[in-house]
């Protein structure tokens, strides 16, 4: 135990807050990390771009070609990071054998045994998404679409997936949070907005319609704004989807990439507590888009902590990673927004949240601020470094490992 943590041990005291069980705690907060920052959203089911209106610019050489490369380099990720994991999965990571190839439509529990194997070897559980993209059904619309063909196709996906979200659960023991997110819009001013609304609600009733294990899967439902080539409309809007989530009571996923930019995540979490039972975030970073950047300490990421923790609803929330950034070494991108994440969580933790609510009710607004300041010369920097030691792994000198695994192993990737 450094002598720095020792210091700083005893300056979080003297406000009250106990910094050993602040790091336990901290531990056991479960982050789902998402595959597909590991190969831009590639998965290996299909040849084709990636559609549906998002986007992953640059090309740093080394991103994983294969399960077994994708594998290896979550590994690596899990290695350099403190605490609890789950690992997130999109249905176009089915893992096939020689020469098998099953459709999005037909996809089993077992073309998924491998990941399973992965982690359960780590103690982790599963959660899920289908994939509504990068697929030939895909070119217009999904769960939208007015023919009824595509539409069925899509439904049955969705029914696919859930029974592939129950077998990750009953094998790794833990829920399995299934998110649906569908990219379907127009790029123009609609001539009939109403139209492929109703068929997505009917879509989705189809889809719950089939069934589920409610203990074992939480389907959650994603909003969006708009996506790239689909500005001007996307089905499952804000209203759309908390309306929905709500009436069926499933649990409504907020991505902090999906709004209007000065629309705050942050400033949402409670009303959604106060509405639903369990709610669902893809902590990202926007930058004038939805671009999904590597997730920084930035104030926004870090005010989203804040409302998470001082919530006192933690556990009611599904916290999921979601950016996908081709220009850096990808490890150093996944373990960046990982880390980055954490910290928020443990400068919430770290923060006397009740006797900052005292003084907003009491209206002493001038020591409040003065104090919010004040909270952030804290040293929390060698409480971090003091987490990692415990969970035993690298401090401030983790990129190191990075920089190794870059020559030993992604550089020979060609
Ligand atoms: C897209 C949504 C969605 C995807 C992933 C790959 O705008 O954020 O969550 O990023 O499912
Ligand atoms: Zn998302």
């Amino acid at each position: 135990m450094k002598q720095s943590y020792l210091l700083a041990k005893e300056a979080y005291a003297s406000i009250g807050i106990d910094t050993d069980k602040v790091i336990r705690e901290l531990r056991e907060i479960p982050i789902s990390l998402h595959c597909w920052q590991g190969d831009d959203v590639t998965g290996f089911d299909h040849e084709g771009a990636l559609t549906g209106g998002i986007q992953v610019t640059g090309n740093y050489p080394g991103k994983a070609r294969t399960p077994e490369e994708l594998m290896a380099d979550l590994d690596k990720v899990f290695s350099l990071n403190g605490g609890c994991h789950k690992l997130n999965l999109h249905a176009c990571y089915a893992i096939f054998e020689q020469g098998e190839y099953a459709d999005r439509d037909a996809l089993l529990p077992r073309h998924f045994a491998p990941w399973v194997a992965f982690a359960k070897a780590r103690g982790m559980g599963i959660d899920f998404n289908p994939t509504f993209f990068s697929h030939p059904k895909a070119s217009a619309y999904t769960l939208t679409s007015p023919d009824e063909e595509i539409r069925a196709f899509w439904v049955r996906h969705g029914i696919a997936c859930l029974r592939i979200a129950e077998y990750f659960a009953d094998e790794t023991g833990m829920p399995c949070v299934m998110n649906i997110w569908i990219p379907d819009g127009l790029k123009d001013i609609p001539a009939d907005r109403h139209g492929p609304r109703a068929r997505y609600m009917q879509s989705l009733d189809e889809i719950l319609g089939a069934g589920y294990d409610r203990e074992k899967v939480y389907v959650c439902l994603e909003s969006k704004v708009f996506g790239i080539g689909l500005e001007s409309y996307t089905a499952g809007s804000a209203e759309f989807t908390l309306g929905y989530a709500l009436s069926r009571g499933i649990v409504p996923l907020m991505d902090n990439g999906h709004y209007h930019p000065t629309e705050m995540v942050s400033d949402k979490i409670s009303s959604m507590l106060l509405l639903s039972k369990k709610l669902a975030l893809h902590v990202t970073r926007a930058v004038r888009w939805d671009s999904d950047h590597v997730v920084r300490l930035d104030d926004e990421t870090r005010e989203i902590a804040k409302e998470i923790v001082a919530s006192g609803r933690i556990g009611d929330i599904a916290l999921a990673l979601d950016y996908f950034d081709g220009s850096l070494n990808r490890i150093g991108a996944w373990s960046i927004g990982l880390r980055s994440f954490r910290r928020a969580l443990l400068i919430a933790m770290l923060t006397p949240h009740e006797q900052l609510k005292q003084l907003q009710n009491e209206g002493s607004f001038t020591k409040l601020m003065m104090l919010e300041e004040e909270y952030k010369a804290l040293p929390w920097g060698a409480v971090w470094e003091e987490y990692c030691r415990v969970c035993g792994v690298r401090g401030s000198d983790w990129y190191e490992e990075v920089e190794s695994y870059e020559a030993e192993v992604l550089s020979m990737r060609r």
